[in-house]
């Protein structure tokens, strides 16, 4: 059953002292479109992507190690995470502990993309909007890379880090997908395997050769540590060049604009008019954009 507005509003006014279980249901209401007004914090948003098994987690779980010993609160949201019920890669595989329930200061959550059709997770903006209000003031959006609907997922992000491992076929594919193009920082993992240098080193030569590119290329190991702490500095500095900006904001536009259409009441009947012939596509976009809920006030304070 839907949850009315009033639900959402006592469901954040709980999760704001702390209560976690109404931060998932409210996660989950949000997740789902119900409407929630919720009045942006300050909090930054890291997007991390890469190829599957390059060692995303372990890193994450690095991060959070760091921003722990700060006395930060830290949200990750995993994006069809490969262990889908625990945030068990997170730290290194040293804690396999239930979701949602790591830490006081860690607050884990996955989401299936499969749920939805287009492989877009809707509201993901609208979701950071719930945790940052909720003082989570370190979000990290994790994703497998490797194609358009992991960059509209990232494109919510602050910073992008793209992630990858030692072998060049996996830069290649990102490469290709564009996931490159919109990354600020890139970190080339386990620097640890010794094999893994000269590959390393190549595809350090061909990313700063290619379009004289200022952005830097760290070397890391998640697992043994090495890299890390210049790798944090340069996340916590950087800000992303106004172009990146601009494709990050079109990604943005389009996946709001996508889900809308998406989880539209007409959908399903504007699929078969068009089947059966009776309307043009042109019809059932007009129809459907003439009742569109767009889920807050024309000054978008809603829609980020
Ligand atoms: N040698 C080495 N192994 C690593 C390193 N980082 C991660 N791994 C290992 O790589 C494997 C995959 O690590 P994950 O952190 O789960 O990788 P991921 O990118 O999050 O994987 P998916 O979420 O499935 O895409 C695990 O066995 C890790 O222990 C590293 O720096 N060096
Ligand atoms: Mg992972």
């Amino acid at each position: 059953m839907a949850l009315e507005l009033s639900d959402t509003s006592n469901l954040l006014k709980s999760a704001r002292t702390g209560n976690r279980r109404s931060l998932a249901k409210l996660l989950t209401a949000i997740e789902r479109g119900q409407e929630s007004e919720i009045t942006s914090e300050e909090s930054w948003i890291l997007g991390v992507t890469g190829a599957p098994g390059v060692g995303k987690s372990t890193l994450i779980g690095r991060l959070i190690e760091h921003w722990q010993s700060n006395g930060e609160k830290v949200a990750i949201l995993a994006v069809d995470p490969s262990s889908p019920v625990s945030g068990g890669s997170f730290l290194a595989d040293r804690v396999r502990i239930p979701q949602a329930d790591i830490d006081d200061s860690i607050f884990f959550r996955s989401l299936a993309s499969k749920n939805f059709p287009g492989g877009i997770v809707p509201n993901i903006g609208k979701m950071c909007q719930a945790l940052s209000a909720c003082g989570w003031g370190r979000i990290v959006i994790e994703t497998v890379g490797s194609g358009q609907s992991e960059i509209s997922i990232v494109a919510f992000a602050d910073i992008v880090l793209l992630v990858d491992g030692p072998d060049r076929g996996d830069i290649i594919q990102a490469e290709k997908a564009g996931i490159l193009e919109i990354a600020d920082s890139i970190a080339i993992n386990k620097s640890d395997i010794p094999s893994s240098n000269s590959a390393i080193e190549d595809i350090r030569r061909s990313l700063e050769l290619s379009e004289g590119d200022n952005r830097t290329v760290h070397l890391v190991s998640a697992i043994n540590g090495d890299g890390i702490s210049e790798l944090i500095s340069d996340l916590e500095s950087i800000s992303p060049d106004p172009g990146r900006l601009g494709i990050r904001n079109r990604e943005k536009l389009i996946s709001y604009w996508v889900s809308l259409l998406l989880s539209h009441e007409e959908i399903d009947s504007q699929l078969v008019n068009l089947g059966n012939g009776s309307i043009t596509v042109r019809d059932a976009i007009y129809s459907m954009g003439s009742s569109m809920n767009f889920g807050g006030t024309a000054n978008g304070r809603n829609d980020d």
